[in-house]
């Protein structure tokens, strides 16, 4: 079987404890103020972490909640977030995703994100095109600020750090037709993808909330880029990603802290 069907079959299972959880009942543990993980978090990632150091026991794993387990320099590394969307799975609002990429030397050759609620499975390939529930999807053709709608989103330390993404926040709220707040990265970026969305941007991101939606923007046409329109690095805690034709416009905006 290929690492995509496998994938495929993992991040569905994935999605089918999260419901489970989520109609049965969960805990909730507090990271942070409001950084939560529950039981559905951990049960997820304990789910798909057995079923890839079974199938692919040379490959390292980084996942959200347990962090790593493998060699740090192994030539291919899982990045898991189990359940991206957290805030709104503890409130019962059915906004969240599963997020499961392949890197090989720390560059994305394989991503997969999906929405239990919804049954929508994106994947992408490296060099192989992106698709949505196995449909080829694109980025959008908007070309202007003005007519297009945008989704951000807020760090954990929203309440006490200087570089909260609120002034950047109501500069594009007064320039386009919208922007969004979903509370999930990883659908975020794929809504970019399949061109439902003309623009994401964020900070105080981490690799694995953006590493398989990275690769389903950019195998759609899409462009990735740092907030401030330099190189887009994985590990670097940010990204602004685009259907290409508004990202000037939009780094122009709010790229500069000014
Ligand atoms: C979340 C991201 C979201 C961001 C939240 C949080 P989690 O990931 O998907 O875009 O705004 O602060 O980082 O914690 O639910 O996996």
């Amino acid at each position: 079987m290929s690492i995509q069907r496998r994938v495929e079959e993992i991040i569905r299972g994935a999605g089918d404890i999260l419901l489970e959880k989520l109609a049965s009942g969960f805990t909730i543990e507090h990271k942070g103020r409001v950084d939560l993980v529950t039981d559905a978090d951990r049960a997820a990632e304990a789910y798909i972490t057995k079923e890839l150091q079974r199938d692919f026991p040379a490959f390292s794993i980084l996942g959200e909640e347990e962090g790593l387990s493998g060699r740090p320099d192994a030539e291919y590394l899982w990045l898991i977030d189990p359940l991206d969307g957290t805030t709104n799975f503890a409130h019962g609002f059915p906004y969240f995703s599963v997020s499961i990429a392949l890197t090989h030397h720390r560059e994305v050759v394989f991503g997969a994100v999906y929405d239990p609620s919804t049954k929508t499975l994106f994947t992408a390939g490296k060099d192989q095109g992106a698709f949505m529930n196995g449909e080829p999807i694109s980025v959008s053709e908007i070309t202007n600020l003005e007519n297009s709608l945008l989704v951000t989103g807020f760090p954990y330390d929203v309440s006490t750090t200087k570089d909260d993404n609120i002034a950047e926040y109501a500069k594009a709220l007064k320039a386009t037709q919208g922007v969004l707040r979903t509370g999930s990265a990883a659908l975020d970026l794929c809504n970019v993808a399949c061109g439902r969305l003309d623009a994401y941007w964020e900070k105080g991101i981490d690799a694995y909330d953006i590493a398989a939606g990275s690769l389903i923007v950019t195998e759609a046409g899409g462009r990735l880029s740092a907030v401030d329109g330099g190189p887009f690095d994985l590990y670097d805690h940010q990204v602004l990603a685009s259907n290409g034709l508004i990202h000037d416009e939009l780094v122009q905006l709010i790229g500069t802290s000014a």
